[in-house]
């Protein structure tokens, strides 16, 4: 059984799931809301990390089905959870390019708002600086599209890839998320330091909100708050928790 088929068998028999990595505010610690991540369980396959079948699901076509159901639960999700807490979250949701062909995408994210019934301002879509580098014209026209509609769009391990900066100041930006390599290195490699300080002050002085991800330790978390980093995720704070575990975590972080 080729894997692409086992996903395509995945989308349709329920086999996939989400799970919400709490974003923190780092000044006050406050918890602004979640990214959903997307996990498979196969019944023939056993557990399959992300990380092997989002390209799977990327270059079988698969991702837009796939990204579509993230959506659309995480949205749900999101907005049951702030019915039970009694305030308004965030949710973030990372966007393949494959999904911006075409206009099919726009129409999805805001059916999915309006039926959730979270504000379009309270959406993060992240997509990889290689979007906007790549020649996708299509795509960015789509992204400025959304952003219109006061969607938010947060390049993605930023730093990774591309090292032409010139596109921040050129795209439809809100927040760029440093990339965990960095940020795992901030104790260890001074060089990994230096690009950290580097990008949070870029970013601060083109108006965007800058978020590490990544934290696994209390240096890292004090050095971020020393550089004046707006905002973190990682595992020092929590994982990825599934739906049922996510209130619990919610009041333990309030
Ligand atoms: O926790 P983590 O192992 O979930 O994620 C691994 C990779 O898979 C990351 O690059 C993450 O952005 C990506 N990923 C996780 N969920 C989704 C999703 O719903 N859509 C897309 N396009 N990528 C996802
Ligand atoms: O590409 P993207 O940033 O969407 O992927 C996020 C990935 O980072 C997911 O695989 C998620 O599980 C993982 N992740 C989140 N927090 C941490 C962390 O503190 N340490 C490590 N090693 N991975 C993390
Ligand atoms: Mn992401
Ligand atoms: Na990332």
């Amino acid at each position: 059984l080729s894997l692409s088929a086992a996903l395509r068998h995945a989308v349709v028999a329920g086999e996939l799931s989400t799970v919400y990595q709490p974003l923190l505010d780092l000044e006050t610690g406050r918890l602004l809301g979640f990214e959903a991540l997307a996990r498979w369980r196969s019944s023939d396959l056993g557990p399959i990390s992300p990380e092997r079948f989002i390209p799977v699901a990327e270059d079988s076509g698969l991702i837009r089905e796939l990204g579509g159901w993230v959506l659309r639960q995480a949205c749900a999700d999101v907005a049951a959870l702030q019915r039970e807490i009694g305030r308004n979250l965030r949710l973030a949701v990372n966007v393949s390019p494959r999904q911006l062909r075409g206009t099919a995408w726009l129409d999805e994210v805001l059916a999915a708002l309006d039926e959730s019934g979270l504000e379009p301002d309270q959406l993060e879509v992240e997509i990889t600086e290689g979007l906007l580098i790549d020649d996708h014209g299509d795509a960015v026209e789509l992204l400025e599209r959304i952003r219109r509609h006061g969607v938010k769009i947060v390049v993605d391990d930023f730093g990774r890839g591309y090292s032409s900066l010139a596109y921040l100041s050129r795209f439809p930006i809100d927040k760029i998320k440093i990339d965990k390599s960095f940020v795992q290195q901030i104790e260890s490699v001074d060089a990994s330091a230096a690009i950290v300080d580097a990008i949070i002050v870029m970013a601060h002085a083109l108006g965007l909100t800058v978020v590490a991800e990544g934290v696994e330790t209390t240096e890292q978390h004090r050095y971020l708050t020393a550089r004046g980093c707006d905002e973190v995720q990682g595992y020092l704070y929590s994982h990825g928790l599934p739906r049922h575990e996510v209130a619990a975590a919610v009041r333990r972080l309030e």
